[in-house]
């Protein structure tokens, strides 16, 4: 696993290096259009003058303060973890370079208003996870920046830039991702906030992630192709479940499936741990043992998403291991089905909010005749919250109090969980909210029982 992950950096950093040195000479007047890298030069299959966009509209926010905004450190040489840069950084750079740090100067500093900091070659360092670029002004086009400068170099730099005289006459103020106080993970957030407040008491502290928050909610063109691919490869996992489920086989054998769907495709990683729990692992939300095995009669929710180019996806199926619902599971079923077709109805643009469709949900199942085995009403079984937003993260940040703006990606994800008869139903899709509607992104994956039955019977 370690050597793979190596070899697939190494490739990665070997791509941009080829880059660097091989194509640009090829085809100089391109490579050197200073300032306005042309948009079919991507980074992450985005353009680069998305990214660009991207700052500018964030210092639209910011006014001029300066932004620093730090990219994730490397675990350990790689054996901990694949490397993931971290999503804010990612989507205002695209770059995914260990340890990079991004300082945005409205005003400019030595003539540049977008600095990138990045770790210089290092021969021991790039033995054993690839390549580093140089810090170079090839380099700064490659990434549509307009200044690379190195790490090692940050200190000082960014001390210089909090002691200018532009800076405090912009009232010092310094936006950057300042960790909550109890514990988190954020470790190098934590550390330059510390130094700042030791550096200068009179330094204006924001935390950026509001505006961040704000800018990634509403997703571009390039963003919706991203989750479109993500939600795409899903669906083919999942169309790989729905031959491969029956009863005899274990719950770790359809995760390995769904795994080898998403590699197959080109997802990255899958959004989050595969769910997949059958009988009464079906009313566990999150289960993620994946050990048990398959009886008759089960059913068997697989709550899935694959990861591409950092965006993710979230969709959820319940199958019958037998290929055929019993009498009370299909109507189980179909209320939730029924709850999660009445909130997408229900949604008007510029009025609904996540808690406004949520609300409809629980009504639909709350009207139903169905009861539980005690003789109460299903929406007691629906114990948790109908949706949220999708994006780089898989529970992306956005606004649930205010209505949904078009370009936003949600889920909407009814369930109903009765641990006493083994019953758990879950379905899920993710919408595009558009100027006409909620658009299902994943269509093409298959929600009525008699769909599923007529598949699962071929
Ligand atoms: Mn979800």
């Amino acid at each position: 696993m370690h050597l793979q992950n190596r070899l697939l950096i190494t490739i990665t950093l070997t791509l941009v290096f080829a880059f660097l040195f091989v194509s640009w000479p090829i085809n100089p007047s391109k490579a050197w259009s200073k300032k306005e890298p042309t948009a079919t030069v991507l980074l992450a299959e985005q353009p680069l003058t998305e990214y660009k966009a991207r700052r500018e509209k964030l210092l639209e926010k910011t006014k001029n303060g300066i932004v620093v905004i730090m990219g994730e450190e490397e675990e350990d040489l790689g054996v901990e973890a694949k490397f993931r840069q971290n999503d804010n950084f990612m989507y205002l750079s695209g770059v995914e370079i260990p340890s990079a740090i991004l300082v945005l100067v409205p005003e400019g500093y030595q003539g540049a208003k977008e600095w990138l900091f990045l770790p210089a070659p290092n021969k021991f360092l790039d033995q054993w996870t690839g390549p580093r670029p140089p810090i170079t002004e090839q380099t700064a086009q490659a990434f549509g920046v307009e200044r690379v400068a190195s790490l090692s170099d940050f200190q000082k730099v960014i001390t210089e830039m909090l002691t200018s005289e532009a800076f405090q006459k912009s009232g010092e103020k310094l936006y950057t991702v300042i960790p909550p106080s109890a514990y988190t993970r954020l470790i190098r957030e934590e550390k330059f906030v510390e130094q700042v407040r030791k550096t200068s008491t009179t330094i204006n502290l924001n935390p950026i992630a509001p505006f961040l928050a704000d800018l990634r909610m509403v997703k571009s063109s390039p963003e919706i192709a991203m989750i479109q691919r993500a939600i795409d490869i899903t669906s083919l996992a999942h169309s790989e479940v729905l031959k491969t489920v029956k009863s005899g086989i274990f719950e770790y054998e359809l995760e390995g499936t769904i795994l080898g769907q998403f590699y197959r495709n080109g997802a990255q990683r899958p959004a989050f741990p595969c769910i997949v729990g059958s009988g009464e692992n079906t009313t566990i939300l999150h289960y993620e043992k994946n050990r048990k095995k398959i009886d008759s009669g089960d059913l068997v929710v697989v709550d899935i998403g694959a990861e591409y180019n950092y965006y993710t996806s979230d969709i959820t199926r319940t199958y019958p291991a037998n290929g055929r619902f019993s009498a009370r599971q299909r109507e189980i079923y179909q209320l939730v089905l029924d709850a999660q077709t009445t909130a997408v109805k229900a949604f008007k643009l510029g009025q609904s909010t996540m808690h406004d469709l949520d609300t409809v949900a629980r009504q639909t199942m709350s009207q139903s005749l169905l009861k539980d085995s005690k003789g109460n009403s299903l929406e007691q079984h629906f114990p948790h919250g109908l949706g949220h937003f999708v994006g780089m993260y898989v529970h992306d940040v956005g606004d649930y109090s205010h209505p949904l703006p078009v370009g936003a990606v949600i889920t909407i994800e009814p369930g109903i969980y009765l641990p006493d008869e083994s019953i758990g139903v879950r379905i899920e899709d993710d919408y595009l909210v558009t100027k006409t509607g909620l658009v299902k992104l994943s269509e093409n994956i298959p929600s009525t029982p008699a769909e599923i039955e007529k598949l699962m019977a071929k």
